[in-house]
């Protein structure tokens, strides 16, 4: 049984990201963002369930849509909404803009804009983890693009041939880009399949009810740290504005309307919050001043960029490696 503050905590990060993200969408119009900006409204419920169930030294890595995977591991609004902006208290000092989130405090390993660029690297990192035998793994998100990527199949065979503690969670909202999986991949092959027919351990988990969701990353996570081997899961999923920014494209025609209405009425937020109430966990004014606060914290943090200076970038040499 997940106790009372769990779902309280799944409820609100949950929350926290939604309100997050829709604060950078109010505001990119000012053109104060000069970064393509992907955002994960509607796939919130992933990010969250699978983050919480991450301990600190569980080590995650995210593709281009990553905000959410950031502040799931512990990430900061301040520093995200600082970064997006370029100023330097951003988390990678302004430079990397909103695909190249870093937080090595959270052991948050970075996003990176090339598709499927962070597996090998996130592969990696777990073969650092086995070599120092470390009982942690390490959390690769990708969309469900990258697994039509070469680096993708060379990455979890070494995964799965060296038993790496490896747990990829695709998040699957049919799309790269415009184009529908079905027109990218073999109708009727699932990803999570072709992920067990390379030989990693196959999971298809859906992201309706998010505490259920929380309690099997939990579980799974459990299982991994104690006996190490690739594991793969794939969760369906639906983002509700367009590709890059921040505006609904649902006029362009690529996809349907009926489509989008359809994931928005089962969104995991909602049915969290009526979840809450209905089994009386919290009563809805609980819930209600609950959102309040998310939302004063949310704006306090977007706030502070009034009193940041702008950026130098003095020590600029420093940021980069050298031989
Ligand atoms: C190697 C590479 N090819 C193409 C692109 C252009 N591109 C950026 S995002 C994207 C879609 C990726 O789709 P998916 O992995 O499903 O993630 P989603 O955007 O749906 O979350 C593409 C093709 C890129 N960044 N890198
Ligand atoms: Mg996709």
């Amino acid at each position: 049984m997940i106790k009372k503050n769990f779902f309280k905590k799944i409820y609100e990060i949950q929350k926290k990201i939604r309100v997050v993200e829709e604060k950078i969408a109010s505001q990119y119009s000012k053109n104060k963002m000069r970064c393509p900006t992907h955002l994960s409204i509607g796939q919130e419920a992933v990010a969250a369930s699978s983050g919480l169930a991450l301990q600190k030294n569980d080590i995650s890595i995210s593709y281009h849509r990553s905000h959410a995977h950031f502040l799931a591991k512990g990430g900061s609004s301040k520093k995200l909404f600082a970064e997006l902006h370029g100023f330097e208290e951003g988390c990678s000092k302004g430079i990397g803009g909103s695909m190249h989130l870093v937080d090595l405090k959270n052991n948050f390993y970075g996003s990176t804009a090339i598709v499927s660029n962070s597996i090998p690297i996130g592969v990696g990192l777990a073969y650092s983890l086995k070599l120092a035998k470390k009982k942690n793994l390490v959390c690769i998100y990708i969309g469900d693009a990258a697994v039509e990527e070469g680096v993708f199949f060379e990455s979890i065979n070494f995964s799965i041939l060296k038993k790496l503690p490896v747990i990829f969670i695709c998040e699957n909202n049919f799309y790269s880009v415009y184009t529908h999986i079905k027109d990218r991949q073999p109708e009727k092959r699932k990803i999570y399949k072709l992920a067990s027919a390379m030989g990693a351990t196959s999971h298809l988990f859906t992201q309706d009810n998010p505490f259920k969701l929380f309690k099997k990353f939990d579980e799974l996570f459990k299982k991994i740290r104690k006996n190490p081997k690739t594991h793969f899961v794939e969760v369906e999923t639906y983002r509700y504005l367009e590709h890059c920014g921040p505006n609904d494209d649902t006029l362009l025609g690529y996809r349907k309307l009926q489509d989008v209405k359809k994931w928005k009425k089962k969104d995991p937020i909602d049915f969290s919050k009526k979840y809450l109430i209905k089994n009386k966990i919290f009563k809805i004014s609980q819930i209600n001043n609950l959102d309040k606060k998310i939302t004063n914290f949310v704006d306090k943090d977007f706030n502070y960029l009034n009193k940041l200076k702008k950026p130098q970038f003095k020590n600029i040499s420093k940021l980069v490696y050298k031989r």
